[in-house]
């Protein structure tokens, strides 16, 4: 038997997971499909070998995102996994300490590649309920610069913070950290997963949210719906010492114009509809607030992330996962008592109003269990 689709805590036989294909599918905005307007250019891009930088396309999109984020330079990556690896990798020494957020997805959600790739211990601290880090908290973290103390170098914040539920940095906050670490000669990357959705809670643009950043990281494949991709930046030679590690981490694509033919779409036409997505996180938020045994504030749903808690309705996450992928309501559990569901341009308001019936069901058959 092989096991590859992970749902909730456990891995599915791939051969039991039925093909519902009108499922309403909330584990994450990682499972958007690419549109007809993506395909239609992946099959006519022109491409050339990326890793001689030959490739037309990967160039392209390269040269617009850096304009974008107006940063000297700009590389295609596989995934966001490995952009941020590769930061850490560029600016760090092994034996090196990282601060990050404790529930960030560079301590938890990378397969621990920032001590057994990076060679660095992260410094995981836990920021407030909203996951946002202050300067007080990282700069309790930071280790004297004594010869028998491992040394900081880097500092990573989350923008939007994922598992704190979407929330966003306020971008005076990201001044303040970038122009405080530079102070004491410390760099700052930002695993911008999902930048794009921080600028649209916040009415900012990135170049501005991520102008004092070292380095930024997000993700094409997410909200912004390309099937593949994301995109590091920084200085010029920060990317060129990042293309050493790209390749070396096994990242070296060929003709990777086919993939970068989508990221370009999305980065040109999906950021300027974020909206919708946020606006449907706040409705399925309030939804879900009215259902009695869930609880979440809706008005801390900034972005496209909903996270509820669902322990007095006497079924752990899991469980409450399960319950609702038979009626083609797929979500994702992230704690014991924790549910995720990532709203997403694959997903429209009768999707989420689909999704609160059935949360609404499954959770008063399980109180008529109950009682
Ligand atoms: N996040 C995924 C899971 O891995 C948890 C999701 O469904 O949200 N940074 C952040 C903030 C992310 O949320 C993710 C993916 C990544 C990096 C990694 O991106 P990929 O999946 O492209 O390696």
């Amino acid at each position: 038997m092989t096991y590859t689709v992970a749902k909730g805590n456990q891995l599915v036989d791939p051969d039991h997971v039925s093909p519902v294909n009108d499922s309403v599918d909330l584990r994450s905005d990682t499972v958007t499909r690419p549109s007809d307007e993506m395909r239609h250019a992946m099959a006519s891009a022109a491409v050339g070998d990326d890793v001689y930088g030959e490739d037309p396309t990967v160039n392209l999109l390269q040269k617009n995102a850096a304009e974008i984020f107006a940063k000297e330079a700009s590389l295609f990556v596989p995934t966001g996994c490995m952009g941020n690896l590769i930061a850490i990798k560029t600016w760090t020494h092994h034996g090196n300490e990282v601060i990050c957020e404790e529930r960030s997805h560079v301590n938890l959600y990378e397969l621990a590649s920032i001590s057994a790739i990076a060679g660095c211990l992260p410094r995981a601290v836990r920021g407030g309920g909203d996951g946002i880090l202050t300067w007080e908290q990282i700069h309790s973290a930071i280790r004297p610069k004594i010869y028998y103390d491992s040394q900081t170098t880097l500092i990573c914040l989350e923008n939007t913070s994922n598992m704190a539920g979407g929330t966003v940095y306020p971008t005076e906050r990201v001044h303040e950290i970038c122009d405080k670490a530079h102070d004491l000669g410390l760099r700052v990357h930002l695993d911008g997963a999902r930048v794009f959705n921080a600028a649209t809670a916040l009415n900012d643009d990135v170049a501005h949210m991520a102008q004092k950043c070292d380095s930024v990281m997000f993700c094409l494949s997410k909200g912004l719906g390309a099937p593949v991709g994301s995109m590091i930046l920084g200085s010029r030679e920060f990317i060129e010492r990042a293309r050493v590690y790209r390749k070396m981490f096994g990242g070296g694509m060929r003709q990777a114009g086919v993939i970068a033919a989508a990221g370009l779409i999305a980065l040109e036409k999906s950021p300027s509809r974020l909206h919708e997505d946020h606006e449907n996180a706040r409705h399925l938020a309030e939804g879900i607030s009215k259902i009695p045994g869930l609880k979440i504030d809706p008005a801390r749903v900034r972005s496209n992330i909903v996270i509820f808690d669902c322990k007095t309705t006497g079924m752990t996450a899991v469980e409450l996962c399960d319950a609702l992928h038979p009626k083609g309501i797929w979500a994702q559990d992230t704690a014991l008592f924790s549910v995720r569901m990532v709203t997403h341009w694959n997903v429209d308001r009768a999707g989420m109003d689909r999704a609160l019936a059935e949360l609404r069901a499954v959770t008063e058959k399980q109180h008529g269990r109950s009682a």
